[in-house]
C-alpha cells in the first residue's frame, strides 16, 4: 500500500500511528509531499503521481488494493477493518457509536487547529483575527467537553477515539503551545499518561518541507 504524508500533518499522524499500533508498519510505502506556505489558500503544484492518487489534493491519501481513500477516517476504518480485526474500533454496536461521537470531537479539533494554521499562513492584510479567535474557542471548548464525557469511556486500550485525541492534544502544544490544559486538566495528565507510547514517540510532529 502506499500512503502520502507530511510530518506536520494531524490527519496524517492518526493513519500513521493506526497504523504502528496495528504492526503493520511493512506493508506501507510511505510518500512525503512537500507544501509551500501557500496552501492555506492556493492549489499548489504537486507531484504528478500525487496529484492522480486523489482529486482531493490533501493528505493523507491511501492506495490500497483496488481501492483508493482519501481521508484518515475511511483509512483508519479500512485499516482497523482489515488488519486489526476491529480492535481499534468497534464493528458495531454501543462501543462503536461512544467512539465514533468521541473522534468526531477530536477530529473537530484538529479540523480547527488546521483552519486555524491555515488563516495564520494568509497575509497580514488578509488574516481575520475573529476567525483565529472562533477557531480557538472551538478547539478549548472541545478539548473540556473530551474531558467531560468521553475521558471517562477511555478504557485501557489505546484505540481509535484515544488516538485521535492524542494527536489533537499533542498538535496543540507542538503548533501553538497555548495553554489549553487549563480547560481540560484532566485530559492533560491522560495525555501526559500515553504521550511516551512508542507509536505516539515515533510519530512526534516536524515541519513539512516547502519545496
Ligand atoms: N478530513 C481530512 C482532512 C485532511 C486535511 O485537511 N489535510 C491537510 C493537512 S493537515 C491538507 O492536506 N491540506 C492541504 C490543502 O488543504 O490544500 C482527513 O481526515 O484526512
Amino acid at each position: 500500500m502506499r500512503l502520502y504524508v507530511t510530518p506536520a500533518s494531524p490527519w496524517v499522524r492518526r493513519v500513521r500511528v493506526t497504523i504502528l499500533e496495528l504492526g503493520i508498519e511493512n506493508r506501507f510505502e510511505f510518500v512525503q509531499t512537500k507544501w509551500p506556505h501557500s496552501w492555506g489558500t492556493q492549489t499548489v503544484a504537486v507531484a504528478p503521481d500525487f496529484a492522480a492518487a486523489t482529486p482531493v489534493l490533501r493528505i493523507p491519501a491511501l492506495i490500497a488494493d483496488g481501492v483508493t481513500l482519501t481521508d484518515s477516517h475511511s483509512i483508519c476504518d479500512y485499516l482497523n477493518a482489515e488488519f486489526g480485526d476491529y480492535r481499534l474500533l468497534a464493528r458495531e454496536g454501543t462501543a462503536r457509536w461512544q467512539a465514533l461521537a468521541a473522534m468526531a470531537i477530536a477530529g473537530a479539533i484538529i479540523e480547527a487547529q488546521i483552519m486555524q494554521r491555515a488563516e495564520l499562513l494568509r497575509s497580514d492584510e488578509e488574516r481575520s483575527n475573529d476567525f483565529i479567535a472562533k477557531m480557538r474557542d472551538r478547539s478549548f471548548r472541545c478539548f473540556a467537553d473530551l474531558e467531560k464525557h468521553h475521558l471517562p469511556r477511555f478504557g485501557a486500550a489505546f484505540e481509535l477515539a484515544q488516538i485521535t485525541t492524542a494527536v489533537a492534544c499533542s498538535y496543540d502544544d507542538w503548533r501553538y503551545g497555548r495553554d489549553w490544559r487549563s480547560s481540560a486538566p484532566k485530559l492533560a495528565a491522560w495525555y501526559d499518561s500515553v504521550a511516551d507510547r512508542p507509536s505516539l514517540k515515533a510519530t512526534q510532529p516536524a515541519e513539512t518541507p516547502q519545496h
